[in-house]
Order: structure tokens, then C-alpha cells, then sequence
């Protein structure tokens, strides 16, 4: 009985472990922030399931607030924490992720027009709800 108990508490630590010690890396990167973005960003145009690279322009019009064209690191920051998208730190290491020339703003050329190159992994001209929260995950740590 009590070595029943014992294998239990075992499997669940390494389980426990498992989650813990690679929160980043699980098989497939996964984060229902990204999913729900994608699913109201992806339907702004066409209702198709895939985001295309206008729809991908409409989320970087979101968060420019003053609509100057650029996106700053205080206006990205304050969109992402209205739209509940996760940490401020992953949200500051995504900012600088798809900040490509690094001049801290970004700006739909080159940062915008690249990122959407990175996010289209089969470079199908449109990203899938997979490549997108797979790029996203990847971008946020
Ligand atoms: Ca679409
Ligand atoms: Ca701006
Ligand atoms: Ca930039």
C-alpha cells in the first residue's frame, strides 16, 4: 500500500518535473494568447483560417496607438497588456524579436515585412494558426 502510494507521488514529481523544467519547450509550442490573436486577427479580412500578410499589417495597426506608423516599445507594451497577451517580459522579448533592424520601434518596413517572412514557414504566402503560435512562442522567449 504505502509503495503503491510511493510509484503515485513518483510519476506525479516527474511529471511535475517534466512541465517545470521545460515550460518552454513542450512538443509542440502552444499558448492560447497566441491561438486567440490569430483567430481575431485571421477573420479581420478573409475568414479562411489562414492569416495573410494584410491581416498580419491590422495587428501592427492595433498597436500603433497614435497611428504615426511606428510601433514603440511603450504603445507595444500597453496594447499587449490590454489584450491580456501574457507577461510584460515576453511581451518586451517578442518587441525586440520583431524589432529586425533594431532601432526600437517597429515599423512595417523592414520589421513588419520580415517577421511575416519568418512567421510563413512553408512560404505559402499566408500563416497558419501552427506557424504563427509556433513563431509567437518562439519569439516570446
Ligand atoms: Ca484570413
Ligand atoms: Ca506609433
Ligand atoms: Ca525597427
Amino acid at each position: 500500500m504505502i509503495e503503491t502510494r510511493f510509484s503515485h507521488l513518483l510519476i506525479t514529481c516527474a511529471v511535475l518535473c517534466g512541465v517545470l523544467c521545460h515550460p518552454g519547450r513542450p512538443a509542440l509550442p502552444d499558448s492560447p494568447e497566441a491561438r486567440k490573436l490569430f483567430r481575431l486577427a485571421e477573420q479581420n479580412r478573409t475568414n479562411d483560417g489562414f492569416l495573410t500578410k494584410a491581416e498580419v499589417d491590422d495587428i501592427f495597426t492595433d498597436f500603433d496607438l497614435d497611428m504615426d506608423g511606428s510601433v514603440e516599445e511603450t504603445e507595444f507594451l500597453k496594447v499587449w497588456a490590454e489584450k491580456h497577451l501574457g507577461t510584460p517580459e515576453s511581451g518586451r522579448t517578442l518587441f525586440h524579436h520583431a524589432d529586425t533592424d533594431g532601432d526600437d520601434t517597429l515599423s512595417l518596413t523592414p520589421d513588419l515585412a520580415r517577421v511575416f517572412y519568418y512567421f510563413d514557414r512553408n512560404q505559402d504566402t499566408k500563416v497558419s494558426q501552427a506557424e504563427f503560435v509556433t513563431v509567437w512562442v518562439e519569439m516570446s522567449l
